[in-house]
Parts: structure tokens; C-alpha cells; sequence
């Protein structure tokens, strides 16, 4: 059984429900259970600007997939909600579901790449990761409550409780 972290996101076609939706799902993913939520946040978009705000959460899963099976999983999920698979790195997008961590696992595949490579520098994971477990590690030995707290919030704010 493997600890994993997603980050849900999302900035077209009702942001609030895109997740709410995506949480629903994710408690159905085979062989996994989601066991912590973190609040829905709107933030800022980063990287380009003509693009409209986010909603941003952090869902925590105990899976007994590996870590490219809950890729498949997930990105099946982004599929359905009707997201197209375009060149626009940063752009706006219906759903967004990254794996974040996998356990302590770092991995360096064609597919994956974990820790997330942005985790470190944005506020809207770093936060999230925070509320529900302030005492994570990443595999470099960072602290997620130390990261959050030294991090421009940029606008970033709880917009409601997700459970
Ligand atoms: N995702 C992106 C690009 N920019 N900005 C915010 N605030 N939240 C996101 O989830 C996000 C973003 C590409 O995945
Ligand atoms: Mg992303
Ligand atoms: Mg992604």
C-alpha cells in the first residue's frame, strides 16, 4: 500500500464543480481509497496571465496501484470531464489531476515525473499539502509546513470546505 498525493486543478467550465466532480471520482479509483482532503482554493494563474483564475485542492489516496497505473487512472478521469490534450504548457485547462508524491518514491519516467517538478514553487500545492499533512517530507528531506510557510501566497485563499 502506497501513500500518494494528487493535485486536482482547474480553471474552465465551472472550476468548483470540475473538482467536486474529480474528488468523486478518485473515491472510486480501484484498489484505492481517498483518505484526505484538503479545502478548495482559489488562486492566480501561473504562467500565462489571459487565462482565467483557478481552483486548486490536494487529495491524499492509499493505493495498492503503482504509480503508473494511478497515472492511467487519472488520466482517464481528466478524459472524461472533457479535457483536450492540446500544446498549451501552462494553459487553461477543464481538469488538471498531477500526481504530487508517491511515498518517498522519485521516479524518472517518460510519463512521470515525481515529485512533481513544480511542487516546490507553488503556493497553490504547497498550501494545500500543508492543511492536511504539515508534517511531510519530500524525498530531499524538505519540509512541506517549512516550504509553505516561506512561499508568496499570491492571492491565494480558501474558497470552501470540500468535506
Ligand atoms: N496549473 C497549470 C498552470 N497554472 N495556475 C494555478 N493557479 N493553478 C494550477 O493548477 C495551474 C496554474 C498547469 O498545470
Ligand atoms: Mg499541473
Ligand atoms: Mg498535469
Amino acid at each position: 500500500m502506497a501513500l500518494a498525493y494528487v493535485g486536482l486543478g482547474s480553471n474552465l467550465s465551472d472550476p468548483e464543480k470540475q473538482i467536486k466532480h474529480a474528488v468523486a471520482l478518485l473515491s472510486h479509483i480501484k484498489n484505492t481509497k481517498l483518505s484526505d482532503l484538503s479545502s478548495l482554493y482559489f488562486s492566480r494563474p501561473m504562467g500565462p496571465q489571459d487565462q482565467p483564475d483557478y481552483m486548486n485542492a490536494v487529495a491524499a489516496l492509499q493505493t495498492e496501484l503503482s504509480p503508473l497505473e494511478l497515472l492511467d487512472e487519472l488520466q482517464a478521469i481528466e478524459n472524461k470531464a472533457g479535457r483536450v490534450r492540446k500544446d498549451n504548457r501552462w494553459g487553461a485547462r477543464i481538469l488538471d489531476l498531477d500526481i504530487l508524491l508517491f511515498d518517498n518514491d522519485i521516479i524518472n519516467h517518460q510519463r512521470l515525473t515525481v515529485p512533481h517538478y513544480g511542487l516546490e514553487l507553488r503556493e497553490f500545492v504547497l498550501l494545500p499539502l500543508a492543511e492536511i499533512s504539515p508534517e511531510l517530507m519530500l524525498p530531499n528531506g524538505k519540509s512541506i509546513l517549512a516550504l509553505s510557510q516561506d512561499i508568496d501566497t499570491n492571492g491565494l485563499k480558501v474558497h470552501s470546505k470540500l468535506r
